[in-house]
C-alpha cells in the first residue's frame, strides 16, 4: 500500500473503525472513476472538496451526485469561500487532489458534511491516493470526522 493510504488507514484504525482500503488498478480520481471502479453508484462517492474561507482551508464532503452550493457553504463556515488550488489543498491536507481522503489530514480543518450523505446505507471515501477508496456508514464518517452537517448540495442537472 502506497504510504499515503497507509497514513489514512492508521487515522480509520486510531478512530477505532476497522474498514478496509481497498487499491484498484484502475483510476479512482473522479468519483464516477471510482463508482466504476467500486461498482456502485456515483451518489455513494464522497467528494473531499479543499475551499479556502477567510484565508483558511476548509473540507466539504458531498455526495459525487452533487455539487458544493458555495454561498451555503459561506454561510455556515462564516465568509465568502473560494476552492482550493492544488497546492493549497496539499498543504492543507497532506494528499494530492484525487486522493484527498476525509480524515487523516496533516492540519485540523473545519470540516462540513453534507446531509445528503446520511441518506445512504454505506458510501465510499478516497483514501489518500488516486486508485484507494474505502467503505463506511455515513454516520461512522460524520462520527470519526467531527464535521458539521449542512445542507450544501445542489443537485446536479
Ligand atoms: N478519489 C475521488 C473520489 S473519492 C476524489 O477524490 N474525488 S473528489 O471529487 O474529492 O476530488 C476530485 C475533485 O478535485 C474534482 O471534483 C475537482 O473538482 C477537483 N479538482 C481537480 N483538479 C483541481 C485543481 N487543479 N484545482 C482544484 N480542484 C481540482
Amino acid at each position: 500500500m502506497k504510504e499515503a493510504a497507509r497514513r489514512v488507514e492508521a487515522a480509520l484504525r486510531a478512530a477505532g473503525i476497522t474498514a478496509e482500503i481497498v487499491e484498484f488498478s484502475e483510476s479512482t480520481r473522479t468519483a464516477a472513476e471510482a463508482a466504476a471502479a467500486v461498482g456502485t453508484t456515483v451518489g455513494q462517492i464522497v467528494k473531499s472538496l479543499v475551499f479556502v474561507v477567510r484565508g483558511q482551508p476548509v473540507l466539504a464532503l458531498v455526495s459525487g451526485a452533487h455539487r458544493v452550493d458555495t454561498a451555503r457553504l459561506a454561510q455556515v463556515a462564516g465568509g465568502p469561500v473560494t476552492r482550493a488550488d492544488a497546492a493549497t489543498a496539499r498543504a492543507a491536507t497532506g494528499y494530492a487532489i484525487g486522493g484527498v481522503p476525509p480524515v487523516g489530514h496533516t492540519t485540523a480543518l473545519p470540516i462540513y458534511l453534507d446531509r445528503a450523505l446520511l441518506e445512504y446505507a454505506d458510501v465510499w471515501a478516497a483514501a489518500g491516493t488516486p486508485n484507494a477508496v474505502f467503505n463506511i456508514a455515513p454516520a461512522t464518517l460524520l462520527r470519526i470526522t467531527g464535521a458539521t452537517v449542512a445542507d450544501l448540495a445542489v443537485t446536479e442537472g
